[in-house]
């Protein structure tokens, strides 16, 4: 049965993105808003609207028996849980499915087995894809530990199996140091995760973030769509996203993309996917899988031409990839600037009226956004407000056009990281693509100092 009625589990830009797409599938959608969302334009923008709680997400935008309430009360055949939230919580995708209603994401045993960083690894490495050196799987024994440690060479990083994206990392520098922050990374994971189990890997001191989007059928079909370069980050926050990144050459991407669309295709994974890689001295090492759509999925739409969400939702509804690997071209490159509601150098959050809104337009110049003149940015939220993405034919090119549209922004009443944006294309160090993982905080560091 196709989908004719879509419900979109999300809110802010993300929401209306999703409904953009559906809309121009000619499918019907319907919003889902915690109270202090009643105003937001994803509410506005939908066929249809259901309060869902309060505004605590784990009320609203995380209490799954009011979404699925919602689902059935306005008649969607469908669910799009867009990035953050429940996107991937694969028991939501379970019940969603035993609702009879179409999940818009990968299937719930391969969300269960990317969310376990310890199975992802080993199910990375089962696929031909390189590892960074470390345990084979969880480690608890600090002698067996020590051993590997020994090994691989300090310094090592021990992650929690339960954690990604940052959370529940120790780095130890020296043998003398591991048992005690063993013990420490397996109870502080305990308390935040309910999960102690810890893994063992070498720490890679000045790496890259390099991130590859995939696709699959579900029936053994997958592709890859090319790598973002995401190294900007400022406490697992990503900043500023770019494809291509500025250090592969079309070769290493051909290899590279070919690896991973091969292990996607031999698990049948289905839908969108991002294979997270450290990249140093010309060498990948996967770290992580996101079984989900990402905020940064727009520049590699820029740089393919494809539209990612509309693919995710043909995917749900059995159809099969719109383009082969072969049809598909990587042209130009695109560089997104994440607009917080912050202050840009103390990153304080900044809610708020907002007395005065334009957005930037012209050639090759796309904002995602749900902020309007008026609109109230609510203080219970991520501070992400806006993103604006630009294309152009070169890198050079696109940052002349990503400074122009920058000064076109206009955003009142709140404080916004535009400012920021705007220094960073003024650093040689981003105009000469030279950066990694540590380049922002270090450079916020001596701008303080
Ligand atoms: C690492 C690492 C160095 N060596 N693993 C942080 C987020 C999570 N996805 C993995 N992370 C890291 N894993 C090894 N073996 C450094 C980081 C890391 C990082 C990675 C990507 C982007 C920004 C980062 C900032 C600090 C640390």
């Amino acid at each position: 049965m196709p989908i004719t009625r879509l419900l979109i589990a999300n809110r802010g830009e993300i929401a209306l993105r999703i409904h953009r797409a559906a809309h121009e599938m000619g499918i019907e959608t319907v919003a889902v808003h915690s109270t202090a969302d009643a105003d937001a334009m994803h509410v506005r923008l939908a066929d249809q609207a259901i309060c869902i709680g309060p505004p605590a997400a784990t009320d609203s935008y995380l209490n799954i028996a009011a979404i699925i309430s919602a689902a059935e009360i306005s008649g969607a055949d469908a669910i799009h849980p867009g990035y953050g939230f429940l996107s991937e919580n694969a028991k939501f995708a379970e019940i969603v499915e035993a609702h009879g209603i179409t999940w818009i994401g990968p299937k719930p045993e391969h969300i269960r087995t990317m969310g376990d960083k310890v199975e992802a690894k080993r199910t990375a490495g089962a696929l031909g894809l390189p590892l960074v050196p470390g345990s084979d799987g969880a480690i608890s024994d600090p002698k067996l530990a020590a051993k590997i440690a020994e090994e691989i060479g300090y310094p090592v990083i021990i992650k929690a199996a339960s954690g990604g994206g940052g959370r529940g990392m120790k780095v130890c520098p020296s043998p003398d140091q591991l048992e005690t922050l063993m013990k420490q990374a397996g109870s502080e994971a305990k308390a935040a995760f309910g999960d102690d189990t810890v893994y063992l890997e070498k720490y890679l001191g000045n790496p890259r973030h390099i991130e590859f989007q995939v696709f699959g059928d579900g029936n053994g079909n997958a592709i890859h769509l090319g790598e973002r370069d995401c190294s900007l980050q400022r406490r697992h926050q990503k900043v500023m996203e770019e494809a291509p990144s500025p250090v592969l050459s079309s070769e290493d991407r051909e290899r590279m993309g070919g690896v991973v669309a091969k292990a996607m295709a031999e698990m049948g994974y289905r839908g969108a996917g991002t294979i997270e890689f450290l990249w140093e001295d010309g060498e990948f090492y996967f770290i992580e899988m996101n079984t989900r759509l990402q905020v940064e999925h727009p520049v590699t739409e820029a740089i393919t031409g494809v539209d990612l969400v509309r693919e995710q939702i043909r995917i749900a509804d059995g159809k099969p990839l719109s383009v082969t690997q072969e049809e598909l071209e990587f042209k130009g490159h695109a560089i997104e600037c994440r607009i917080n509601a912050e202050d840009p150098w103390t990153f304080a959050p900044s809610p708020g009226k907002v007395k005065a809104y334009h957005a930037a337009g012209g050639m090759h110049v796309r904002v995602d956004s749900g902020l309007y003149a008026g609109y109230s940015i609510p203080p219970y939220y991520d501070s992400m407000i806006a993103k604006l993405i630009v294309y152009g034919r070169t890198r050079e090119g696109c940052i002349m056009r990503l400074k122009r549209a920058l000064k076109e922004m206009v955003i009142e009443g709140v404080k916004t990281t535009i400012p920021l944006h705007e220094a960073l294309l003024e650093q040689p160090d981003i105009l000469n693509g030279d950066y990694s993982i540590k380049w922002l905080e270090e450079w916020l560091d001596k701008r303080e100092g």
